[in-house]
């Protein structure tokens, strides 16, 4: 039946243009003739993957006219581009994003239809792109997004891991670690441009020549050389014409290159060396906050970073811009220092490739880079090896040295006889073994320094940045991040999005602002109906989600309690657990014990190597299942750990939530972004007052968020006056049986050995605090409890949470970016 289908829609569109038609009609040619000349598939026997793969194909044709004029367009206009340096961009699925940001949902739904396939099964289909490990990662691809869709002239640069952020599979309640091969079906979305490539140096030695000037000079003889090629992927904006370019390096063997290494004439240690070339960008490392000293992701950072460099200047040359003007014509941003070795490599190219003198060339590197920091943990804050920094790039420790010299120079003309100053600021640590500190080279390479909350960039001046704060007060500024309401809100929310599109019209999701227009709603009741009738909905599609992923039912009529993050002791989920297990006592102890039933959702991935984060999986997992179990509670609690968290599945969660868990250790969360897509959701938040938590309560008021837990000040106050935990379990009955009894085997088979880690963690160090803002949270969940009962006012609450979202748009943060950091001005696309 396909296949005559096919035929009738082939006569109606003879003459339409395939390549670029919007209709439904059109598209459905454009699927078949991709399933047959780009797939070698008949309808008949096509399966939903095959359609999937034609379809991202035929959108990726569509794009394909926006895509060529945007460059087309900046490289005429000659205007200033945004280079979004980062080492990870976790996108999510394309196609349906696409879709959202063409406009094309409708006319794909009735092509698909018309084929006899369903449009969300299809969507279902497309493997994650899964390159980035959390909130940092997606920052990225949420900046990328409002970059496209504010028309601003921009480009991501990043890795092309071929395998991404593993896939978490629950085992015994026991996290295991698959591989993530997302390209192994291909990737419709990219296109490979090997006519692109960089050659990236490696190892060696320098040594000193004399140029045909008659000048000194350093250059470097590497030992080894790859080539990095680059895949462009689209990232088309919301209703405009913009479609920026994500081009992501990957490595491949220089086979050209004629080192001496492998002069030997000994295949197969060539072949060899080109396997170790390509390893350079084989797999994300996993982990979130702490860093980790490797060599290979050494070579990650350097490897992308120098590819984007060396595009950029022949971008450069292209337009025929002269490399003086190097600063006019690109604004880098540095994600974190993952990618902060490009102030020591652009320093290098101008220098040694392009002979520029060192002012010169210093001028215009800090005029170009702008670094954001994202977190305060002191074991995240990148340093390598001195030994092993000059073993891989030994010219650029030679710049560091002499970027440290001047520096130095500098810190002790304005604070003269301070000793302890200069060896604190240093860009080399010598406590122990020596070290390169890149926050350090970061910040002294950079004209601007941000945080990602407002909080956490006061802190940043306070603690790990306040020497380079009393050095530079004027590159200080806070950027408070955001999140994209297109696939976080219209692609996640579809019932949402058409209440806010019937009530508000079409425009906010470009103008987040309007949201607050629903507040004007709030007092109709009929309103508040079909409000609480959209979170029903999503609820009970969770739930069908977890039942089929865990077997565990769910029932929408409860209260949905989710935390969906990294797992990580600063986050917390422990104090939650603690929590639940309270309230398993109580009903345990207590049966009349009443209180509103609540469905606990968790979900998160934790570092392979993290041995507390993994156990806390475990135990999550433990008490779901004796809770779960039990009818004499299961009637009022359940507990479900949602395996492989990642952009997919949480496009299903957010929207589900009743009440947003955010209850990290004040000052440790830099910023946190799922706090904000819960809220713009309609969830209420419990949280401490960390991150952006502290924002979104400003903007929703203290009557509508659940506040509870110690402060920075009183967290590093307590830390300093010696924290012991002990004292807290002494004086609380309720919590010494809370942790005895998951001491104890209770939910563990009587296995009392596989929690004692965890307790004792807790009762001896207990370094976040849990059991200090214990007693405060679970008072503070009794409120909870207490507001859900009356369902109108929780609704109230629920909308005000939406209509207050608006500051937390990535709009607003990438407006304020080109505004204050980059001095971009938007340019407009026509087709
Ligand atoms: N782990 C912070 O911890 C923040 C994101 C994005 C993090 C989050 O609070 O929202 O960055 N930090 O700014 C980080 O990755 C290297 O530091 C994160 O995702």
């Amino acid at each position: 039946p396909h296949a005559k289908r096919a035929t009738s829609s082939a006569t109606i569109l003879s003459g339409a243009d395939v390549r670029t038609g919007l209709d439904s009609a059109v598209l459905q040619q454009a699927v078949l003739d991709h399933l047959y000349y780009s797939l070698g598939r008949l309808p008949a026997v096509a399966t939903p993957a095959n359609y999937y793969r034609a379809l991202a194909l035929a959108i990726r044709d569509r794009l394909q006219q926006r895509w060529i004029r945007t460059s087309e367009t900046y490289f005429e206009r000659g205007r200033k581009l945004a280079c979004y340096l980062s080492a990870e961009f976790l996108l999510g699925p394309h196609l349906g994003n696409n879709l959202l940001n063409l406009g094309l949902e409708q006319a794909a739904r009735e092509a698909l239809t018309a084929l006899g396939q369903d449009l969300d099964a299809i969507l279902d289909c497309e493997p994650e792109p899964g390159l980035g490990n959390g909130g940092l990662g997606r920052l990225a691809a949420c900046y990328l997004d409002s970059l496209a869709t504010l028309q601003y002239p921009a480009i991501g640069y990043g890795i092309r891991y071929e395998f991404g952020i593993f896939a978490q599979e629950i085992r015994d309640g026991w996290q295991t670690e698959r591989t993530d091969k997302w390209l192994s079906g291909g990737n419709p979305w990219e296109i490979a441009k090997p006519d692109i490539a960089y050659e990236v140096k490696w190892g060696g030695h320098t040594e000193r020549y004399i140029d045909d000037d008659g000048a000194e000079r350093r250059r470097w003889v590497p030992y080894r050389v790859v080539r990095g090629i680059a895949y462009d992927t689209p990232i088309q904006g919301y209703g405009v014409d913009t479609c920026n370019t994500l081009r992501l390096w990957s490595a491949e063997a220089a086979e050209s290159f004629d080192f001496q290494a492998f002069n030997t004439g000994d295949y197969f240690q060539a072949v060899d060396a080109k396997l170790r070339s390509e390893t350079i960008t084989k797999v994300l490392y996993p982990n979130d906050e702490p860093a980790i000293g490797k060599r290979l992701r050494l070579a990650q950072q350097y490897f992308f970073v120098t590819c984007s460099l060396q595009d950029m200047l022949r971008i450069l040359d292209l337009a025929g811009g002269a490399i003086e003007q190097f600063a006019e014509h690109f604004a880098v941003q540095l994600n974190d220092t993952h990618p902060s070795i490009g102030v020591a490599e652009l320093m290098r190219l101008l220098i040694d490739e392009r002979g520029l003198d060192w002012d010169a060339a210093w001028t215009i590197t800090v005029a170009t880079f702008g670094y954001t920091n994202h977190t305060l943990l002191p074991e995240a804050l990148e340093t390598w090896p001195l030994p092993l920094f000059r073993e891989v790039l030994p010219r650029h420790l030679e710049i560091i040295y002499e970027i440290n010299r001047r520096f130095l120079d500098e810190v002790r003309a304005c604070f003269p006889d301070d000793s302890a100053r200069v060896a604190r600021m240093s860009l080399i640590g010598e406590a122990g073994e020596k070290q390169v500190r890149m926050a350090h080279l970061a910040c002294v390479g950079s004209h601007a320094i941000n945080g990602v909350a407002a909080l956490h960039s006061e802190l940043l001046k306070a603690s790990v940045l306040s020497d380079f704060h009393a050095l530079w007060p004027e590159r200080f500024s806070n950027k408070t991040n955001g999140v994209t309401p297109r696939r976080f809100l219209a692609l996640a929310n579809p019932g949402l999005r058409a209440l806010l599109d019937e009530t508000l019209g079409a425009s906010w999701p470009v103008d987040l602002g309007r949201l607050r227009e629903l507040e004007s709603h709030i007092d109709d009741p009929a309103f508040r109906e079909r409000w609480r009738a959209v979170k029903h909905a999503n609820k009970q599609r969770l739930a069908d989600y977890v039942q089929a992923h865990t077997g565990i039912v769910l029932d929408p009529d409860w209260l949905f309690d989710i935390q969906v993050k990294r797992i990580h002791e600063y986050k917390r989920q422990h104090l939650n657990l603690l929590h639940i297990v309270t309230l398993y006592q109580r009903l345990k102890t207590y049966p009349a014990f009443s209180f509103p039933p609540r469905a606990f959702l968790f979900g998160g991935k934790a570092a392979p190597g993290y041995f507390t984060a993994k156990r806390i999986i475990k135990l999550i997992n433990a008490v779901a299942e004796t809770i779960n179990a039990d009818p004499e509670v299961n009637g009022r609690l359940k507990v479900a750990f949602v395996p492989n968290f990642s952009v997919k599945n949480a496009q299903l969660i957010y929207p589900a939530a009743d009440l947003s868990e955010q209850i990290s250790t004040a000052g440790k969360e830099a910023s946190g972004t799922g706090n904000m897509k819960f809220m713009l959701n309609g969830a209420l938040t419990i949280g401490t007052l960390d991150g952006a938590n502290v924002e979104m309560r400003d903007e929703v008021g203290a009557e509508n968020f659940f506040l509870f837990g110690r402060t920075a000040d009183e967290v590093a106050r307590l830390q300093g006056e010696g924290y012991r935990p002990a004292d807290y379990l002494a004086g609380d009955d309720e919590l010494k049986a809370v942790m005895e009894l998951i001491g104890s085997g209770h939910f563990s088979g009587g296995d009392s050995e596989v929690f004692r880690p965890l307790v004792e963690n807790l009762t001896q160090s207990d370094p976040f605090l849990v059991l200090a803002d214990y007693a405060a949270y679970v008072a503070c969940q009794e409120g909870v409890s207490a507001a859900w009962a009356d369902q109108e006012q929780w609704t109230r609450m629920s909308i005000i949470n939406c209509a207050r979202g608006g500051k937390f748009s990535s709009d607003r943060a990438i407006a304020e970016y080109a505004r204050e950091i980059w001095g971009l001005q938007s340019v407009p696309i026509q087709v």
